[in-house]
């Protein structure tokens, strides 16, 4: 029994181990871009695949910090566009999951090659900040 009882004690301090290297803020340099920050949050995003497809689902997890350290306490959506072409993805993305700084959305769709644009809003005491991505989908993805 108290063998057992060790054993979950390291396990839960491994995993909170894991947790806090991998996603409590600030954002790590290897993940910045530096472009991708408002005002008050720095942000990251990493698809998942890293490749996105033409025509096939992926995720992203998306990473928020705000840049004075605070932790962050509000909600973020997301939409991507074709802007040349004047219209949007045929999904409606969600975050399924908050873990530490990481949203976890599902739901992206890019049915055309071409040049798209995130768009991820962050909202936080009543206000809203419009933080844009391109990504440029190449024949060949
Ligand atoms: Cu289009």
């Amino acid at each position: 029994m108290k063998y057992k009882n060790t054993a979950l004690w390291a396990l839960s301090l491994l995993m909170a181990g894991i947790s806090f290297s991998a996603y409590s803020c600030p954002i790590s340099d290897d993940k910045k871009v530096p472009d991708l920050s408002s005002a008050q949050y720095d942000i990251s995003v990493t698809t998942i695949p890293a490749v996105i497809t033409v025509g096939e689902l992926f995720k992203v997890d998306l990473e928020v910090c705000r840049k004075d350290g605070a932790p962050f306490n509000g909600e973020v959506t997301a939409a991507a566009t074709m802007p040349a072409h004047k219209h949007g993805m045929n999904y409606q993305p969600e975050v399924i999951a908050v873990e530490e700084s990481v949203h976890h959305m599902e739901g992206f769709a890019f049915h055309m090659l071409g040049s798209w644009q995130f768009a991820f809003q962050i909202r936080e005491n009543g206000k809203t900040e419009t933080i844009l991505l391109d990504y440029d989908l190449k024949p060949g993805s």
